[in-house]
């Protein structure tokens, strides 16, 4: 009957094989509309480390594709596990291909409210024609990610409370997501043309766990939650971890307590490669004016800033942006590693 009414309403020939998967006692829930490569499956059934990457990162970051993300995953003896959508199937654990296929052919950036969106234009793609594509968030990621099992997330910059969001309300779907969906995300914080105070007042309520990377730092010291190009913010964080052991207990602890929100370890971008707040400033100061002037609002709103800020620095703080997302996911790696022994 549903190939019938797809007919009636002009839809074409429903993809069936998904369809009736979706429709069958068999595979209830999401498991029958979730992609997940064999070598993510796999790796997830052992319990081995696996570690999930966005794919927002590549379709709307404004740092090209080549990131080594995986080959850094894989040097630390962890799975990479990238998420997206590929024409209307949510997947976990997309292959560089089909990466450079979503560039290419363009994605819509998908945050939690998306998913559903796109993947109803999976189950009724016709036969050979393709539905779209749609390159997850932190939000959009954590949510493949627990679906499929997978406990830790590394990636670049949260999003946050913009500025002057108690008045425009943006506040970025990734805290109300590290509110409700237990993955533990590794970032360098938020960028600094965020309200880093008020984001981490909002991730409180939502009863996220925020802890920062200390190292070195004498036990008890406070340290800044990051503010990505820089190791400072001026804003105290509310925790902070030692090492990636200290990390994987506390994932573990959550996990057993049945806390279901989720963390966030912060990773301050390696010395060498951090760029001054002051300097940063003048560059995110025209970004954010010109992105209100523009009308660049909701979801549009922060690639905008990314594009300009990108083209305001001559590059160099794409440098350091590589710089830091791939010593996070090489820590998201570590901790995975860790968390893989204790559940041994
Ligand atoms: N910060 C970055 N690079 C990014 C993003 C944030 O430095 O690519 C992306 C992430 O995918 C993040 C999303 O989840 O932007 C947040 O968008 P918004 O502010 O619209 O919620
Ligand atoms: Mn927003």
């Amino acid at each position: 009957p549903l190939l019938a009414l797809s007919r009636a309403r002009g839809f074409g020939l429903v993809s069936r094989p998904l369809l009736r998967r979706c429709l069958s006692s068999a595979s209830p829930g999401a498991s029958c509309l979730l992609r997940i490569s064999p070598e993510v499956a796999n790796a997830i059934a052992a319990n081995k480390p696996v570690v999930a990457l966005e794919s927002t990162i590549y379709t709307h970051g404004a740092l090209g594709s080549d990131l080594q993300l995986e080959s850094i995953v894989r040097a630390h003896g962890a799975v990479p596990a990238v998420c997206g959508i590929l024409a209307g199937v949510p997947t976990v654990g997309l292959t560089p291909p089909e990466v450079d296929r979503m560039i290419r052919e363009g994605a819509s950036k998908a945050s939690r409210r998306d998913l559903a969106l796109l993947a109803a234009g999976g189950l009724l793609a016709t036969e050979g024609g393709a539905a779209r594509h749609g390159g997850t968030t932190i939000s959009g990621t954590m949510l493949l990610a627990r679906l499929a099992g997978i406990r830790v997330f590394g990636t670049g910059g949260l999003g946050g409370v913009h500025r002057g969001g108690e008045v425009s309300m943006d506040v970025s779907a990734d805290l109300t997501e590290l509110g409700r969906t237990r993955v533990a995300v590794v970032s360098s914080g938020c960028k600094g043309f965020l309200d880093i105070a008020r984001t981490l007042e909002y991730l409180e309520t939502q009863g996220a766990l925020v802890a920062t990377f200390a190292d070195g730092a004498p036990e008890g010291t406070p340290v800044d939650f990051p503010a990505f190009w820089a190791r400072e913010s001026g804003v105290r964080s509310p925790a902070t971890v030692r090492d990636e052991r200290e990390a994987a207990a506390m994932i573990l602890a959550q996990e057993r307590l049945g806390v279901e929100s989720g963390l966030l370890f912060a990773n301050p971008i390696p010395e060498e490669h951090a760029i001054p707040r002051v300097e940063m400033e003048a560059a995110i100061e025209t970004a954010v004016r010109e992105a209100a002037e523009k009308g660049f609002t909701g979801n549009a709103n922060t690639p905008y800033i990314l594009k300009r800020i990108r083209e305001l620095t001559d590059e160099r703080s794409v440098a350091a942006n590589k710089a830091l997302v791939q010593a996070n996911v090489a820590r998201a790696a570590k901790i995975a590693v860790e968390l893989a022994k204790m559940l041994e």
